[in-house]
This record gives structure tokens, C-alpha cells and sequence, in this order.
């Protein structure tokens, strides 16, 4: 593996469990494999999951790492072509990448949709310029389009938890009050669409996702109708895709949030988001307190997605 973009590079499934288990089971086996090569990790968004645990995962590898936060201590960057740079913005990302790859081994980049233009943002147009010019393996850590670390972390404690070949999983759009990119959803319906599940996803009308994420997930609108007999539920929130609304808030429908009477309706499932979430808005505090809630072990596995990633890509240097 060169970069890490997608879950659909993992390649054989039952392979990447195997190869997570493992690193789980012994993080520190592969101390030797990253000794003297260096991670650079950086960051147009606010973090807190990604940056400690893909850090660990580099430290538990023994690599050297160095984070660096876009928007604080660094210049400002322009990242349009063509602009006659005479603002507020002294250097530009195509000189800016290619000096960031010359001080490491491998970069992460978290890059957000930005909602100004879709199709720069469908087009991963940031992250598509870091592969170009940086000269490195480069990984997401949460792009405009996906969120493979989330979403493989989210696949392992699925793997882990679920009770059946073939578990019913329900993605639930919840209410939020400012406009979320739909990286999360986007690549949690690529996921699941790898994965041996039943996958419904159920959202208010005019929350449609790309087609080219959702795949072959049956869309609910009745959220009820979508919890009956669930084995997990993957709530979260998004901004509109389609048409004139994207990056829109088109409702913060309180109906929607996930709530103990909901969760009666499912076959004991279990409750997962991929944090930081938002009490009250997205889910109660009684689910997200209840024994069903399985947040946290989900959360301690983005270090295992992370590190079985990050080996990969060293293994490939
Ligand atoms: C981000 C999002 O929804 O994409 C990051 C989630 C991992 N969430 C917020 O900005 C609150
Ligand atoms: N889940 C996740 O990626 O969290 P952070 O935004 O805190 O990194």
C-alpha cells in the first residue's frame, strides 16, 4: 500500500482484520520497522482522536513524528492556481507540500470539505495535490470526500461485537445544529458496503448521499421503520449533498435524535458514533450512557486502524 485513501484499498477483507488483530494483540512488534522515519502529520481541522491516535500508532511503530496545525504558527496558504498572491496569504500549498515531503517519510493530511465548491471538494482536489507533489506515501486523516481511519477502526469493533454472520447496521442521520461535511457517512456506507451486513441508511428527505458511496444500501426514510430488529446503530449528522443544497442545514429536526424508545425498537444494538458528538442533539444522554454504547472501544480502535495502515505503507517504503 502506497496511500491510503479509501477502505477499498484495504484489499481482502478478512486480511486487514487479520492484520489489525494482530497489530492489536502486539503494538509493539514492529518497533524496529519505523526507526528513523518520520510522519508528518497535518492539519487544516481541529482534532482530537485522529491526532492522538494516529501519533500513537506512529510512536508504537517507532517512528519519529511531527505535527503541524495549518491554521496556527504556520503561513497562511493559498491554494488556488493563478491568484496574483497581493492578500493575506504569503505562501502557496504547491510550494508548501513539496518542502513539507522533504522533511519526512510519510504524510497524513486532514482536509475537510470546505462547501464552497463541490467539485473541488468531490474532486479531493487538497489531498489529490499532496499525492502529486509531496514525493510521499501520503493517508487520510479525514479528507473532503472519506474517512478510512474512522471507518476501518469502525469496521474492526463491528467485526469484534457483532453476534451474527450477517448483522443488520443502520446509519442514521441526527440533528446538528452547524452544516458537517459527509466524509464520515460517505466512507462508513463504503464500508459496510465491503462488509457481510444487512445496510440501511435513513435520513430526512433532501439528505440523499452520492449514489457512488451509498452503493447497495436500502434508504429508509422512516427512521422507526429503519431501527426495527438493528444490530448497530451509526448515527450522524451531515450537510446536504444533492443539487443547489449542498454543505446546506436543512433541518435540525429533534425527532431525529437517537433516544432509549428508538433504540427498544432495535435487537439490542449496539449504539456507535464516531464521537466528537454532540449529547442531546444526536443521541441522548441515557443511550450514549447505556451498556449498548460501544463509543469508546470504537474510538480505542483508531489506534489499530492507524497503526495496521501506517505499517503497510512502511512495509512499502
Ligand atoms: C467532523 C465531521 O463531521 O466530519 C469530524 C468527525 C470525525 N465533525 C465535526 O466537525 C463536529
Ligand atoms: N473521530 C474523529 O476523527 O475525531 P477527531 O475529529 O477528534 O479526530
Amino acid at each position: 500500500m502506497r496511500h491510503f485513501t479509501s477502505v477499498r484499498q484495504l484489499g481482502n477483507l478478512q486480511e486487514a482484520f487479520a492484520k489489525a488483530k494482530y497489530v492489536k494483540e502486539n503494538p509493539f512488534a514492529d518497533q524496529a520497522l519505523g526507526k528513523n522515519r518520520t510522519l508528518l502529520m497535518l492539519f487544516f481541522n481541529s482534532s482530537l482522536r485522529t491526532r492522538l491516535s494516529t501519533q500513537k500508532a506512529a510512536m508504537n511503530l517507532g517512528m519519529n513524528v511531527i505535527v503541524l496545525d495549518v491554521n496556527q504558527g504556520a503561513w497562511k496558504l493559498e491554494t488556488e492556481r493563478g491568484v496574483i498572491m497581493d492578500g493575506d496569504k504569503p505562501e502557496h500549498l504547491l510550494e508548501a507540500i513539496p518542502v513539507m515531503g522533504c522533511y519526512c517519510d510519510i504524510i497524513g493530511v486532514r482536509s475537510f470539505a470546505r462547501f464552497e465548491n463541490k467539485e473541488d471538494d468531490y474532486n479531493e482536489k487538497i489531498l489529490n495535490e499532496f499525492i502529486q507533489y509531496s514525493g510521499r506515501p501520503v493517508f487520510s486523516m479525514e479528507a473532503a470526500t472519506r474517512h478510512p481511519l474512522q471507518t476501518f477502526a469502525d469496521m474492526i469493533t463491528i467485526e469484534e461485537y457483532r453476534k451474527k454472520d450477517k448483522p443488520k447496521v443502520v446509519m442514521t442521520w441526527a440533528p446538528h445544529p452547524k452544516a458537517l461535511p459527509q466524509a464520515v457517512p460517505n466512507s462508513f456506507a463504503e464500508g459496510m458496503n465491503l462488509m457481510d451486513c444487512e445496510f440501511v441508511i435513513t435520513h430526512p428527505h433532501g439528505y440523499e448521499l452520492d449514489p457512488a458511496f451509498t452503493g447497495n444500501a436500502r434508504i429508509e426514510y422512516d427512521q422507526d421503520k429503519a431501527f426495527e430488529g438493528a444490530d448497530f446503530i451509526y448515527a450522524k449528522n451531515w450537510a446536504a449533498y444533492a443539487g443547489e443544497n449542498y454543505g446546506k442545514v436543512l433541518s435540525t429536526d429533534r425527532s431525529w435524535t437517537v433516544d432509549s424508545r428508538k433504540m427498544g425498537l432495535t435487537d439490542n444494538a449496539f449504539f456507535m458514533h464516531c464521537l466528537p458528538v454532540r449529547r442531546n442533539m444526536i443521541v441522548t444522554d441515557e443511550v450514549i450512557e447505556s451498556p449498548q454504547s460501544i463509543v469508546i472501544p470504537e474510538a480505542a480502535n483508531r489506534v489499530v486502524s492507524a497503526q495496521t495502515v501506517i505499517k503497510e505503507i512502511l512495509l512499502s517504503l
